[in-house]
């Protein structure tokens, strides 16, 4: 019976036709085994060519300047891939060194006849397929395994706002948010060596400054495990999110950055749970319709990083407050050391750095913040993504680099009332703050 996978999750990046030889998953957003519509994808072709199957991860030496807070996280759930999929019967290789000439070479090597990779909205992931494509001669086929609605499925432009492409998106869940098919287990595999995980953190070029957490267990069973928690305890208060002291978010954002576990699969789970139909609402809003909307910003806006990426109302009143007389100005050093006039910013800026998760409240705040303290707007988006991208275990992401530009830049927001240096850029303040939450309590909580 072959692996049931709607036909639109699937997308042909090459021409050509399959020959006969093994399939390779090249894993790399998309880091689990259950519920992954890339592994689905490369099992059905394998199974129906009678091929066998291997998963790659190609390890990046230095992956947009992660530490090894990100990496630490990633590779123990790596760690746990390779065992899952050997419960299969399913080999596991990890490849060192730079991506494109060393997931070629292993092409090659096994003379592979199909090669499936996961879909990723960011530059540098365009980048590798393009360059893998011209180095391979197999076809390469590409899955959303991350969106529940494919991100080329949801809309064919940059989307305004979460307003325009929720109705598009909510029109297509009936299709997409479905059960996923089992992974069968494989009669033979390729021989393959076992990973050298020593080696593996050997190849590393990479900051060691930033600490390891420990709260968090990483790998698919700790993320179900989560899962199950913030269902059980949490999600029925998910309309106080907006309390940085109150402990309701989800928590699940490290893993489902590093696609240890599936969107859809929460997104089932939360549906079928019996919590107040208000709090699973607003819950799978950020879940489903902010998520994709950020990946959406990503695929369709090449300068999601940067001012260029800022929608032209955003651009023009930036551009005409840029000479207003900022009250403070911190650089970089000043930022990273929480070392501002405001013991507010200074605590979330602390709570990132500690604990490798900003509150999602706080980090409106804190980014809008590094705009108005900032000598200039590209300044600011500078520093906010450097600092974000450093100390967040979720940092590198597509709903990274969409907040922030969110925060700083305008996206997907409209203009408000005009205002030395925001000129309509919406602004926050620590007053706006108080009146939402205890600051003292949130204060306390963090301060060094
Ligand atoms: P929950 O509230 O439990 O939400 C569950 C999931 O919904 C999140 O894991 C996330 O996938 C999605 N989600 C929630 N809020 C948003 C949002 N505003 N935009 C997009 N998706 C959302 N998210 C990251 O994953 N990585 C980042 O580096 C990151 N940087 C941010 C920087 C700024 C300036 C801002 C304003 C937001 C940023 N976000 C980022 C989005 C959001 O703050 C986090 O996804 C969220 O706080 C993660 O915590 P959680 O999983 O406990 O959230
Ligand atoms: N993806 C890879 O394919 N190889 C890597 O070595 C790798 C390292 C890495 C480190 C930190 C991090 O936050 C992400 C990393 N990713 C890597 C990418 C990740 O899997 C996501 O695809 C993107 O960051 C988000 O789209």
């Amino acid at each position: 019976m072959p692996i049931p996978i709607h036909s639109a999750r699937l997308r042909r990046l090459s021409p050509g036709e399959p020959t006969t030889g093994p399939v390779v998953y090249w894993m790399s957003r998309d880091q689990r085994v259950s519920d992954n519509w890339a592994l689905l994808a490369a099992a059905r072709q394998a199974l129906e060519t009678k091929a066998s199957l291997v998963v790659v991860f190609c390890l990046a030496p230095n992956f947009l300047g992660a530490t090894i807070r990100q990496y630490g996280f990633m590779l123990k759930g790596l760690v746990q891939v390779e065992a899952r999929l050997r419960q299969r019967t399913i080999p596991f290789c990890l490849r060192l060194g730079e991506v494109v000439p060393s997931l070629a070479a292993f092409v090659r090597e096994i003379n592979a006849s199909l090669l499936v990779t996961d879909f990723d909205p960011l530059r540098i992931k365009r980048r590798w397929k393009d360059q893998v494509i011209d180095a391979v001669s197999i076809p390469v086929l590409e899955a959303d395994a991350h969106n529940i609605v494919p991100c080329w499925e949801a809309s064919s432009k940059q989307e305004y706002a979460a307003r325009t492409i929720r109705p598009k998106i909510h029109r297509r869940l009936d299709e997409f948010l479905t059960n996923f098919p089992e992974l069968p287990a494989f009669a033979r595999a390729l021989a393959l060596p076992p990973v050298d995980w020593d080696a593996a953190r050997q190849s590393l070029r990479i900051d060691h400054g930033v600490t390891e957490v420990d709260w968090l267990e990483p790998g698919e069973n700790g993320a179900r495990d989560l899962l199950t928690r913030f269902i059980a305890q949490r999600l029925e208060h998910y309309g106080q999110r907006n309390d940085p002291n109150a402990p309701v978010l989800s928590e699940l954002s490290p893993y489902l950055h590093f696609g240890q576990i599936s969107a859809q699969r929460v997104a089932l789970a939360v549906m079928a749970s019996n919590a107040a139909a208000e709090s699973r609402k607003a819950f799978l809003e950020e879940l489903i319709v902010r998520r994709e909307l950020a990946d959406n910003f990503c695929w369709f806006n090449q300068a999601y990083d940067t001012v260029e990426g800022f929608p032209d109302w955003a651009r023009k009143t930036l551009d005409k407050h840029r000479r207003d007389p900022r009250a403070y100005v911190y650089d970089l050093d000043d930022l990273e050391a929480a070392a501002t006039h405001d013991p507010l910013w200074n605590a979330a800026q602390m709570e990132m750095v500690a604990a490798g998760k900003m509150h999602g409240y706080m980090r409106m705040y804190w980014a809008k913040k590094i705009l108005e303290w900032s000598a200039s707007p590209e300044e600011a988006m500078a520093a906010a993504i450097l600092l974000n991208d450093k100390y967040e275990l979720d940092g590198r992401d597509p709903n990274g680099f969409t907040g922030i530009a969110w925060s700083i830049g305008g996206v997907h927001d409209r203009p408000w009332f005009e205002r030395p240096v925001f000129g309509q850029i919406r602004y926050m303040s620590a007053a706006g703050c108080a009146r939402k939450f205890n600051v003292k309590e949130y204060v306390r909580r963090f301060q060094g």
